[in-house]
């Protein structure tokens, strides 16, 4: 492995999330941006929960077209960005294959996503999945950045336990308190640089507070080769040259948080 990618091993492994500036190129990014312009209105297009994009109130819920890559070859091919691939083959030591691509809208007013880590949803086993996200609006505090727990890819998964309070104004959220010394800090990433992290770093993102300025994200989620189950959720799966895998199973042991929960879309 090049020092190159020992670097940022080294820092994904301490912290459990790494930048990885242009990945896209200028074209990739206002063909993406042009595209999700496009596909909103487009009567095909998946939003979250089933809605279509009118529908969506986004005080309420995430405004984000729910994997795209399964209708547009184009989305396809930005889940199996050579560049993002790459990254993702130094970071997991193998192979990536590709289970899950969205694309959050966050208009002004939009509300923020819950704290939580992915891998509670997509139950990857016998390693954690990774996500590469890649904002097309340069992202802050106050249109709503992700903000992640560094160090927080260490701990297990955390279940739900009842009758807790909400975290803070983040909502939605069965995490009601961080691992003893942890804390999350937001991170502003720039327009189309990457943020890489791990299937179970606990993250989230504010709402976006202001008036004028959209938060717009494309995001690919991962597993890597040596995977024996993903929920199902998350099948069709592919490899990094858009081959469909079927040697995955689909998780169907409820992973570990209990009997009769199988994952889902996140
Ligand atoms: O972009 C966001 O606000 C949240 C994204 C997220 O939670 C994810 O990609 O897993």
């Amino acid at each position: 492995m090049g020092n190159q990618w020992q670097d940022l091993r080294e820092t994904f492994e301490t912290q459990g999330f790494v930048i990885v500036d242009n990945l896209f190129s200028e074209d990739d990014l206002t063909g993406i941006e042009t595209f999700f312009e496009e596909y909103k209105r487009c009567g095909q297009a998946v939003f979250d929960k089933g809605t279509t994009f009118e529908e969506i109130d986004p005080r309420e819920r995430q405004v984000r077209a729910m994997h795209p890559h399964r209708y547009s070859q184009k989305a396809m091919n930005w889940l199996l960005h050579p560049s993002v691939a790459e990254v993702l083959e130094a970071l997991f030591g193998r192979a990536p294959l590709g289970v899950q691509t969205m694309y959050y809208y966050k208009p002004p007013g939009a509300k923020g996503q819950g704290m939580h880590q992915d891998n509670f949803y997509l139950l990857a086993k016998p390693h954690a999945c990774m996500a590469a996200w890649t904002p097309i609006d340069d992202t802050d505090t106050e249109n709503g950045c992700l903000c992640v727990v560094p160090g927080s890819h260490r701990e297990e998964i955390l279940c739900p336990e009842t009758g807790k309070a909400k975290w803070r104004n983040y909502e939605d959220s069965h995490i009601t308190g961080f691992p003893s010394g942890k804390e999350p800090i937001p991170v502003p990433v720039k327009r189309g640089h990457t943020l890489f992290f791990g299937g179970q770093l606990i993250h989230g993102s504010g709402p976006n507070r202001t008036t004028d300025r959209y938060r717009r994200t494309f995001i690919g989620h991962y597993i890597d080769d040596a995977s024996e189950s993903v929920s199902n959720y998350y099948h069709p799966i592919v490899n990094m040259s858009g081959e469909v895998v079927s040697r995955v199973a689909a998780d169907t042991s409820g992973g570990p948080c209990g009997d009769g929960f199988g994952g889902g879309v996140h």
